[in-house]
């Protein structure tokens, strides 16, 4: 997959600064330059005479929604920590990001590690917490590394630590390196695996906000999430708002793979139309043909070609096209990608990341991924392509976490808009697009 920097852009149209990646080098990482840039302004903001109302209050109207796949109202989520009871509270970033297709909390945390340091002290201020935590994907490890000389670099500057800035408020922030386990940026997976435990989903409710880490009131978001909160203090809630849509606030990170010219990350105004996205990505590669596009990660639903050029990129647009923004993950297709091979590898990530705890999920992955195997290799039959449907119908809605939505997401809407492909493999034992290979 791509992400790489050189290759990040900015969306200037609208005459905004985005600044989540904005003017990045990867040199430029660190707290001075990162204060060159306004950086820690926000916090001072904060602790020289906002409560923590004050700041709840102002994300809520910024509209911020949660950049990890839910898209779940920030100042919302924050304000259900209860912060008048007395006792151990957490703020904790979701940084294990492991979804195919998503690539852009690493590039955050590579080039701007304290904009999330930031966002975090903010969030431990509003919600009255005084530990957080930042719980870094396992197989990132100079990123891990990186983001523990910037909590070096704030400590001693006096940003994190005890009486911050003279304020009273102490705060401390570490990081932990996780093992790369998909299941574990599941919020409650990813607390257990923070306790030690191995890393499976809990049932909700209760909610992190009630009982979270060690039982205790948490916050989980995620890395971008965080990110954006300094610029939101910064430039106040209303200019943030206006940036995006109605009911979706500021700019958003989409990370595009696949078949465009220039793969990476862009950082763009929500409600931004699909071509324009793809036209930053330097449009189609060699000039193919676009077929196909999943929109949020490899759960969302997958789009054809119509639908998606005439959708914008934010959460109601693509809802009500029939997918989700999810993280932000866009994978493009062209006109040569086999769907049936396209899902068979998708089935197979998901059978292989399931915790295993549930039955619908344990056994439904497998056999989706089993009958996709099948039917790869020419062996399908018409059967299983309503058996592939009823299957990933039932795992539906029935299980612990969302797993096991993402798993059959992804296989009903294959089959919905690409039934053709799957019928010709069955008919033909071989693929559409064989002429491409
Ligand atoms: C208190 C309530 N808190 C909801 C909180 C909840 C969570 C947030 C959203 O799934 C999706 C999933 C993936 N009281 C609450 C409450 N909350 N009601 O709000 O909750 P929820 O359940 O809607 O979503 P989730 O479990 O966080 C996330 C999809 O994202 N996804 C996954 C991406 C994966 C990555 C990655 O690898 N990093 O980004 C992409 O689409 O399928 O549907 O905090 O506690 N009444
Ligand atoms: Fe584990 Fe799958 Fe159940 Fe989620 S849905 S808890 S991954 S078995």
């Amino acid at each position: 997959l791509g992400g790489d920097p050189a290759r990040s852009m900015i969306f200037h149209g609208r005459h905004i600064q985005p600044q989540i990646l904005a003017d990045l080098d990867g040199h430029n990482w660190g707290i001075r330059d990162y204060m060159a840039r306004g950086g820690y302004e926000a916090l001072k903001k904060v602790l020289s005479g906002m409560t923590p109302d004050d700041v709840i209050a102002e994300l809520k109207s910024s509209n911020l929604r949660g950049r990890g796949g839910a898209g779940f109202p920030t100042g919302l989520k924050w304000s259900f920590m209860p912060r008048n009871i007395p006792g151990q509270k957490y703020v904790v970033c979701n940084s294990d990001e492991g979804e195919p297709g998503t690539f852009k909390d690493r590039d955050i945390l590579r080039y701007n590690p304290h904009a999330v340091i930031e966002g975090m002290i903010i969030g431990g201020f509003a919600m009255g917490a005084s530990v957080g935590y930042n719980y870094i994907h396992g197989e990132i490890f100079q990123i891990h590394q990186r983001f523990e000389q910037a909590l070096e670099e704030a400590r001693e500057a006096g940003f994190l630590g005890e009486n911050i800035l003279g304020s009273g408020f102490s705060f401390q922030l570490h990081s932990h390196h996780g093992f790369g386990a998909y299941i574990c940026g599941e919020e409650t997976a990813l607390l257990e695996s923070l306790e030690g435990k191995k890393g499976q989903p809990r049932f909700k409710p209760p909610f992190p906000a009630s009982f979270g880490l060690y039982g205790k009131p948490t916050t989980i978001n995620n890395t971008e999430t965080f990110a954006a909160v300094p610029w939101v203090i910064r430039m106040g809630a209303q200019a943030y708002a206006e940036l995006g849509v109605e009911k979706a606030g500021g700019t958003k990170i989409f990370s595009i793979s696949g078949d465009v010219e220039r793969p990476g990350n862009y950082e763009i105004p929500l409600g931004t139309p699909f071509a324009t996205l793809l036209e930053l990505a330097g449009g189609m590669r060699g000039g193919r043909k676009l077929k196909a596009v999943i929109p949020g990660g490899s759960s969302a639903p997958v789009l054809p070609a119509d639908i998606m050029m005439q959708t914008n990129m934010d959460y109601d647009s693509i809802a009500k096209a029939g997918s989700m923004l999810g993280s932000g993950a866009v994978i493009v297709m062209d006109e040569t990608r086999c769907m049936v091979k396209s899902l068979m590898r998708l089935s197979y990530f998901y059978f292989e990341e399931s915790c295993g705890q549930c039955t619908p999920c344990r056994e439904g992955t497998g056999w989706l991924y089993r009958m996709m195997n099948r039917m790869e290799h020419g062996q399908g039959t018409m059967e299983d392509i309503e058996t592939l449907d009823s299957v990933a119908h039932n795992m539906m809605g029935r299980t612990i976490c969302a797993l096991a939505d993402a798993a059959a997401m992804p296989v009903r809407s294959f089959i919905k808009h690409f039934r053709d492909e799957f019928v010709h493999h069955v008919d033909h034992k071989d693929c559409v697009v064989a002429k491409y290979l």
